[in-house]
């Protein structure tokens, strides 16, 4: 990747038009919507508001289909990596569509999304560890090709450590997408006493500042647990030094979600100059001199 950022899947990436502007911009990747076996319109609106401090979103997995995704993939040139990202609404919607990229054989790798918060009693299934396990067996018998998965946040170091034991028993899994919104959030509007957002009684995603420290807390646990894998960073990044503490907690890659909603594909060639300048502050050349690195103050 000529630069490590991207977008997060569900921003910038529902249509073709929105893929292309992202393929055009300097971002290094890009990667689609979270796909369903048939297009869907998603939760009602409003389902995405921005604060000062950051988003929350209740979309309901609003997207065209498989079928056009895989289309947008069968004819994409590749000048930069295309990830699909997939979110079923089963386990065997997952692997029909895993069993028909495969037929496929396209040079792109596929995100599988465990973790939606909000489809309306349906739990996250990466909060089910067994269900989880199970996923992935079934998942490496149909694709036996590179994958990775998107995570929800986890909050305990119990739960890093029974995750991460759990994924590295997958060699065909490389990548870990860290992190998901935090689910299930709740933002008030003080002047009409209302929630902001209409699905769910107003609960959904949290992203932007709100979840940073989060993000960190997760790529840095699951990069340090998982020295075989690569950890992508999602979450609160904004500019380049959001960016820069991703990639020093040991991020591969970083994506960008509500930063790039509120600005535009703009965002990437702002925060890639913004890292590089950073970086050359502290006397850095590559990503390499400062990844994963981050300091403690341990004795
Ligand atoms: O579409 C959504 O509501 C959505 C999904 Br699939 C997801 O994985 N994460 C998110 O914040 N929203």
């Amino acid at each position: 990747m000529a630069s490590p950022l991207y977008n997060a899947s569900g921003v910038m990436c529902r249509t073709r038009e929105e893929l292309d502007a992202v393929a055009g911009s300097a971002a290094g990747a890009l990667i689609t919507k979270s796909c369903t076996l048939l297009p869907r319109e998603g939760n009602p609106e409003p389902r995405y508001r921005a604060t000062p401090l950051g988003s929350i979103n209740s979309m309901g997995l609003p997207n065209e289909g498989y079928q056009y995704y895989f289309d947008y993939a069968r004819q994409f040139d590749y000048r930069k990596p295309l990830f699909v990202s997939i979110s079923g609404m089963s386990l065997d919607d997952n692997l029909q569509m895993l069993t028909a990229l495969r037929a496929l054989n396209l040079p792109c790798l596929p995100e599988v999304n465990l973790s939606c918060p909000n489809l309306p009693g349906k739990p996250q299934l990466a909060y089910d560890f067994a269900a989880t396990a199970e996923a992935l067996e079934q998942i490496s018998q149909v694709y036996p090709h590179p994958f990775g998965v998107k995570l929800p946040p986890y909050f305990d170091p119990v739960h890093f450590a029974q995750m991460a034991a759990l994924l590295n028993r997958f060699d065909g899994l490389r990548f870990v997408t860290c992190i998901n919104s935090v689910g299930n959030g709740l933002l008030v509007d003080l002047e009409s006493e209302s929630t902001l957002i209409r699905p769910k009684g107003g609960l959904g995603g949290l992203g932007g500042d709100y979840v940073l420290p989060t993000a960190l807390a997760n790529v840095r646990e699951f990069s340090r647990l998982m020295p075989e894998k690569h950890v992508i960073g999602c979450g609160g990044i904004k500019s380049g030094a959001e960016a820069f503490m991703h990639l020093l907690c040991g991020a591969t890659a970083v994506q960008i979600g509500t930063c790039l909603h509120e600005e535009g594909v703009a965002a990437f060639a702002r925060i890639e100059s913004e890292l590089i300048e950073l970086m050359q502050r502290k006397g850095y050349q590559c990503l390499a001199d400062f990844r994963g690195k981050l300091k403690t103050l341990d004795c």
